[in-house]
């Protein structure tokens, strides 16, 4: 096992005494960076940078190779590889969303699905774990991920990006077993997929529930966070000697006590939450991850500066806070303002640590 030299994010994550904030940003290896458009070009498309090892590994290392304030590296991959692992044929048309030649409609669709074995089915990403990790040699920590079970559901029945998840909430109300029978089917299939990326070598992993907060209330525990505790619970929790933390994204939803409750080291949130008061609500249970917008780095970098130190005294002194945007970077983010914002992030956040 290699000794990490920077473990300042795996240390916020377990609240123990930090220096400065640690920082990374969803979606750092993506179309804002000149670099990644480039390997993209080279590769053919996305799903060919994915599935080529030494392709992931390339554009995994961009971004930490511009910034070197970045605290942690995360798998260059997607949260759509399990559905497409499962045979429903991924695609993207470019300047679009993802699609899929195989759309999940029917009981029969989802009895039909396999609980793909990540060694043989999604082979290709634990390539690209070890790959990755031979390439940091112990830089920074590694993130692997994936989807919660509702997410992917929301992609596999509607057949691509939705705002409205109209054939996906009629599902859940019109044949809830179904629902239940795909739900229960995808958790087995991102228990065993993140424990491959663990064994693997990944350090953290994080749990994708991006469309999770659209749901009610009530629909919310029943068929998105049950489905995340039974993942949580099913997961290994340390490898090699060493602990491995679980962060829950969540976006847009009410019930940080029960997502705290399910099991996860941290919460990642959207830019929508205060932070200080999710300290207040959560923080004894959790570290808590985010929470900038990410269209804050469309404005000048002084601006930018101003707005991490204000989410910075927001949290407050002390560890638990990994510094994060609230969602991910888009493609036309100027690449300088990115690297302003991670320099305010170390720079203004000693202040904060002992
Ligand atoms: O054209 C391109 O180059 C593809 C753009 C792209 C990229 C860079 C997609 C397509 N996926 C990714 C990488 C990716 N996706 C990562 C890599 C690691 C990193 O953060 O740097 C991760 C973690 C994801 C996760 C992901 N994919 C999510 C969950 C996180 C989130 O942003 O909410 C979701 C919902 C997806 C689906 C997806 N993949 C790609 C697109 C365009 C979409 C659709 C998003 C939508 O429906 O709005």
């Amino acid at each position: 096992m290699i000794n990490l030299k920077n473990d300042r994010f795996l240390r916020a994550l377990f609240k123990q005494p930090v220096d400065v904030t640690p920082v990374w940003m969803m979606r750092q290896a993506g179309r804002y960076l000149p670099e990644y458009r480039a390997s993209r070009t080279n590769a053919g498309d996305f799903m060919s940078l994915c599935m080529n090892p030494e392709f992931a590994c390339e554009v995994t290392m961009q971004p930490l190779d511009r910034y070197p304030q970045l605290d942690a590296a995360i798998l260059f991959s997607d949260i759509l590889t399990i559905p497409d692992a499962m045979g429903q044929g991924l695609y993207f048309e470019t300047g679009e969303g993802p699609r899929f030649k195989k759309v999940i409609s029917t009981i029969a669709d989802i009895e039909a699905l396999p609980i793909p074995d990540p060694h043989k089915d999604l082979g290709y990403v634990m390539s690209a774990v070890s790959t990755i990790c031979r390439e940091l040699n112990g830089r920074v920590p590694l993130i692997g991920f994936s989807g919660s079970p509702w997410t992917l559901a929301t992609y596999m029945v509607e057949g691509s990006s939705s705002k409205d998840f109209r054939k996906t909430k009629a599902m859940l109300y019109d044949n809830p077993q179904a629902m239940h029978l795909l739900l229960d089917k995808l958790a087995q299939s991102v228990t065993s997929y993140l424990n491959g990326q663990i064994i693997a070598g990944v350090h953290a992993v994080q749990i994708f529930d991006t469309w999770g907060g659209n749901l009610s209330a009530a629909a919310y525990q029943e068929f998105s966070l049950a489905y995340m505790r039974n993942i949580i619970s099913g997961l290994v929790r340390e490898h090699e000697g060493r602990k491995v933390p679980v962060i829950m994204f969540t976006k847009g939803s009410l019930w940080l006590e029960g997502i705290a409750n399910a099991g996860a080291d941290a919460l990642g949130l959207d830019w929508t939450y205060d932070l200080g008061e999710a300290r207040r609500r959560v923080g004894s249970q959790v570290a808590l991850q985010g929470n900038m917008d990410p269209s804050v780095l469309y404005a000048k970098p002084e601006a930018i500066r101003s707005e991490v130190g204000r989410i910075l005294a927001s949290y407050g002194k002390g560890s638990g806070h990994v510094f994060n945007l609230g969602h991910g970077i888009t493609p036309e983010v100027n690449p300088e303002h990115a690297g302003a914002f991670l320099r305010a992030v170390h720079e203004l956040s000693a202040q904060y640590h002992e």
